[in-house]
């Protein structure tokens, strides 16, 4: 019998599908929609392994399956091209990154055709074409001239902002700004100067420069992102990091804060990933406690704290070492040591100082400050574990009731008092003394539970004055400045020193030629290297790109309309798609991507250019495929190597081996020692004849030679069977090994469905007799597990459902046209080449991506009988088969009039018997 043939079968439909542009989606407004998205590939020169195509393959079933349920469908795909590897494969080698990401984009966009996926590739982007930055750019011009109004809650036009100031100043305005904008009145506006007012301008915009503490590299010549450094060194290469006061683009994403974590509440994320930027964004409630310093009475210390009714147990204050008061905080005869601590901890990177609990450091200023509560003197300290961008940068510290503070009291042997949880009953004096300062919460806070004492005790400072409440954000605002060629130009130019976004009819400002990809001896970022980096006017142009996540915030509206060269999408297409109904991709851009799309997706809301506040609203994060990795065990200064069941007779040291030379654990021998020329005259050692190799689950990684290409893969069992194959090993979201056992299994399945619609001699064999009712049980209950899987994205269990179903059919030899075509449409998402090649055979002519997607139908599927356990005081004793049709008469009837159970009545007449109809007949005797 001829087998079937994927390889020209799978060929064929994906030049069919490119030549008909069979996924080419078009706005309608009279059919409802389905936007599916994948997160688009950084194209790097490794290629796809058969991880990365896992959450594309779900997401093209589900794609293909909204089709034939009627939906316009929009599935494309794109590059996310700006990036560190090409750039640094730059630096290496002067080859051009622009040259280096088009050969990797087009090997990747190879590797997804063979795939057969049904993306519209008419709407590819790429997020270093200047036809796209220019959008992307566009959107950073927008936020410089944007401001965000806390009153209305969005942001507004700067225009607004200046007529406001011409009324009335600042003072009456409640914005987002920086922690140190002055207040100024109408005439103090008015009295500025252009260089003056810009400067207060910049405090307000959306995204401004400011000095920002970085974490800079010198041998990188770059700022990292704190998870970029690790124990004060670059991850990448162990360079040390300082920590630097920069002037660095950021974006004001804090103005955000409150509608990205309500936002939270209306989309449909997995609650880890929820949960994780609601962590990051931080929200907590508490109030800002005033603390006066004995024998200063020009300084008053602000405390943030989420804890007020603990305010009896602090027995320290303790503040962040770049609190600006320390100069004058310290009395002269601690100045040296703390000149010295506070050195040494600025250049401990935020995360580290957070959560090295074990570590603690602090230093004495020689200052007390005075507790409002009690009027008592407590000691303040300098600590790192405070960071200054935080609340206050000034906490005050309540060793018995938090880690942090505890370790650290207990460290330096200062006091700690133990205050109840809520109630503080050792304090005698019944309320507050205004003259003294002193209350007690005996009769205040006793009592009470946690949040009733917080609520109260927050009450009571603000009406004593002594403090107001306060809601805090960790979230901070990102900086948006890289010193790097390959990411987008910043459209600003300077005019005195001051930052002017660039006319738009000027974008794109398209990235300048240069000679080497790396900064100038100076020290300036790569573009310094730039001829005539300047604009007509001959002002300078800025010199950071954009990081990494600019162009990746806003790619899915771009897909909507991508050749649009006057809007980032036309109105029209951008109210039809709308948001993404499935988005989905891996969980590290939990709060990387994620987030900052979100942000820049409600900003775009608030000036009008998209309808919906959340861009995506069903995410799923797959999992990751493992590598399986083996290993072969060398001899200690040797070069022989013993076999996996033998290796502990020696001292051995493990070498990972390219998994392509291992066939089910046995090494090809003279194949490994072709492999290195250091292992040409390798030895081994073996068990009965073979070389046995260890192996490992890790990460699927060219350097641990673990990689499976899916062409390999697609070359010896098609595409069809990738894909079933890869939504078989297990649940989407979970993470599992690749292990090819199982593929043979999935390739069997498609050529066995193949061969329903085949005799021996492979002769076309579909009938038109009709179908039987087990056939038709047989579809309509397939039919049905696979669209409720499928819903519910549960994607295993249909390929098993699939799997059940022909061989059921096969069993029967059904080979009838009613079961077998409804078959195919079903199949289709999962298996779309053979689905296409028999639709045609069956004699359709166009594309099966617009067939319809067959009904189940109860009737067929529901059983005529039930199996009733039939129980004779409360033991089972018998099974009685009967029609579920049979009201509990009947069924009594029929269970007593069984040959069976006289066995078991032995003559006696049963006192009761109870039937549930489809469950269960209990015989009482
Ligand atoms: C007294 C207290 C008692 C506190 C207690 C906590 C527990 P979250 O919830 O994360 O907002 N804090 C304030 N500013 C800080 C800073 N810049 N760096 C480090 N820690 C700071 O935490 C707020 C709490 O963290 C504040 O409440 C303060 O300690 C501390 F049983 O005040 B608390």
């Amino acid at each position: 019998m001829e087998e079937y043939n994927f390889q020209e079968v799978e060929k064929k439909w994906q030049l069919y599908w490119e030549k008909e542009e069979t996924f080419k989606a078009k706005v309608n407004p009279g059919q409802k929609k389905f936007y599916g998205l994948d997160m688009f590939p950084y194209p790097s020169g490794a290629g796809l392994h058969v991880g990365h195509p896992l959450g594309y393959i779900a997401s093209d079933i589900f794609a293909r399956y909204k089709r034939i349920k009627g939906y316009n469908v929009l599935h494309p795909m794109g590059f996310d091209s700006f990036g560190l590897p090409a750039e640094q494969y730059a630096v290496l080698t002067g080859q051009h990154p622009a040259i280096t990401t088009e050969i990797n984009r087009n090997r990747y966009k190879e590797q997804l055709k063979n795939i057969g996926f049904s993306f519209d590739w008419s709407k590819e982007i790429r997020t270093s074409e200047p036809s796209y930055y220019k959008w992307t750019q566009w959107i950073f011009i927008q936020l410089f001239n944007a401001w965000y109004d806390k009153n209305a809650q969005k942001a507004r036009p700067i225009e607004t902002l200046i007529a406001i100031f011409e009324k009335t100043g600042n003072q009456t305005i409640n914005a987002a700004c920086d922690e140190d904008t002055p207040s100024f009145s109408q005439e103090g506006w008015k009295k500025m100067g252009e260089k003056e007012k810009q400067a207060i301008l910049l405090k307000y915009r959306l995204t401004y420069l400011a000095d920002t503490m970085v974490n800079w590299c010198p041998m990188l010549g770059t700022v990292l992102a704190n998870e970029e450094v690790k124990d004060g060194v670059s991850e990448r290469g162990g360079y040390p990091v300082i920590r630097k006061k920069m002037r660095q683009w950021s974006m004001r994403i804090t103005a955000y804060a409150e509608r990205l974590l309500q936002g939270l509440e209306k989309i449909n994320w997995p609650e880890p990933v929820k949960e994780m930027q609601r962590h990051w964004i931080g929200k907590s409630t508490g109030a800002e406690l005033i603390f006066k310093v004995s024998g200063k009475t020009t300084i008053e210390l602000k405390v943030f704290t989420t804890r007020v009714d603990t305010t009896f147990g602090v027995t320290y204050i303790s503040i962040a070492p770049e609190h600006e008061l320390i100069p004058e905080l310290t009395k002269p005869e601690y100045k040296e040591a703390v000149e010295k601590y506070v050195t040494e901890a600025k250049n401990r990177s935020e995360r580290d100082r957070m959560s090295d609990v074990k570590s603690v450091s602090g230093q004495f200023t020689g200052y007390y400050a005075i507790n409002p509560f009690n009027n008592e003197e407590v000691p303040i300290w300098i600590a790192d574990y405070v960071l200054a961008g935080y609340g206050t940068g000034v906490v005050m510290a309540v060793p018995s009731s938090d880690t942090r503070d505890y370790a650290f009291a207990t460290h330096y042997n200062l006091p700690i008092i133990t205050v109840q949880e809520g109630a503080q009953t050792d304090i005698t004096q019944p309320d507050f003394n205004p003259k003294k300062g002193i209350m007690c919460n005996s009769e205040f806070l006793n009592g009470l539970t946690v949040p009733e004492a917080i609520e109260k005790a927050i009450e009571f400072i603000e009406d004593k004055g002594l403090g107001k409440r306060k809601i805090n954000y960790k979230i901070r605002d990102s900086i948006f400045s890289r010193q790097r060629y390959w990411g987008e130009p910043i459209p600003v130019y300077y005019k005195d020193d001051i930052p002017y976004v660039l006319d738009e009819k000027d974008l794109p400002l398209v990235l300048p030629e240069i000679d080497e990809y790396k900064p100038t001896e100076a020290g300036d970022p790569p573009l310094a290297r730039a001829k005539n980096w300047k604009t007509k006017e001959g002002y300078p142009l800025e010199l950071n790109t954009m990081p990494g996540w600019a162009g990746s915030s806003w790619y899915y509206l771009r897909y909507m309309d991508p050749e649009n060269n006057q809007r980032l999408a036309s109105k029209e297409a951008e109210a039809y798609w709308g948001q993404v109904d499935l988005y989905i991709g891996g969980s590290e851009h939990a709060t990387g991507h994620l987030l900052y799309s979100r942000f820049w997706n409600k900003f775009l809301f608030d000036i009008g250019y998209v309808s919906c506040e959340e861009p995506f609203y069903k995410l799923i994060n797959q999992g990751m495929i493992q590598g399986r990795s083996s290993f072969v065990y060398r001899i200690k200064s040797t070069n022989t190597f013993v076999s996996y069941n033998l290796k502990n007779e020696f001292e051995t040291t493990p070498l990972h081996v390219d998994i392509n030379l291992v066939h089910t654990d046995i090494l090809n021998t003279e194949a490994f020692k072709k492999w290195r020329p250091d292992l040409a005259n390798a030895e081994f050692i073996l068990e009965e004849g073979k070389y046995i190799c260890g192996s490992e689950v890790e990460k699927m990684s060219k350097s641990l030679w673990n990689v499976v290409n899916p062409d390999d893969v697609i070359e010896k069992y098609g595409a069809d069977t990738l894909r079933m194959y890869e939504m078989f090993l297990g649940p989407l979201e979970q993470f599992k090994p690749w292990n090819t056992n199982g593929i043979d299994g999935v390739f069997k399945f498609v050529r066995k469905f193949w061969n329903l619609f085949f005799n021996e001699q492979n002769n076309w064999v579909i009938s038109t007799t009709e179908a039987t009712k087990e056939e038709l049980k047989i579809l309509h209950k397939t039919l049905k597990k696979v669209e409720e899987d499928i819903e519910r994205h549960s994607f295993n269990t249909s390929v098993s459902t699939f799997m059940i179903c022909v061989n059921e059919l096969a069993a029967l030899k059904c080979n009838k046209k009613t079961i077998l075509e409804p078959l195919v449409i079903a199949l289709s998402p999962y298996a779309p080449h053979i689905a296409e090649e028999l639709w045609q055979r069956l004699g359709h002519e166009s594309s099966i991506t617009y067939a319809q997607y067959p009904e189940w139908k109860e009737a067929y599927i529901a059983e005529s009988e039930f199996e009733y356990p039939v129980s004779i005081n409360g033991k089972m004793r018998m099974k009685a088969k009967l029609p579920l049709s049979f009201n509990p008469v009947e069924v009594e009837q029929a269970v007593l009039a069984k040959e069976e159970i006289h066995k078991w009545l032995q003559g006696q007449k049963p006192k009761k018997v109870i039937v549930v109809p489809g469950k269960i007949v209990n015989i009482v005797l």
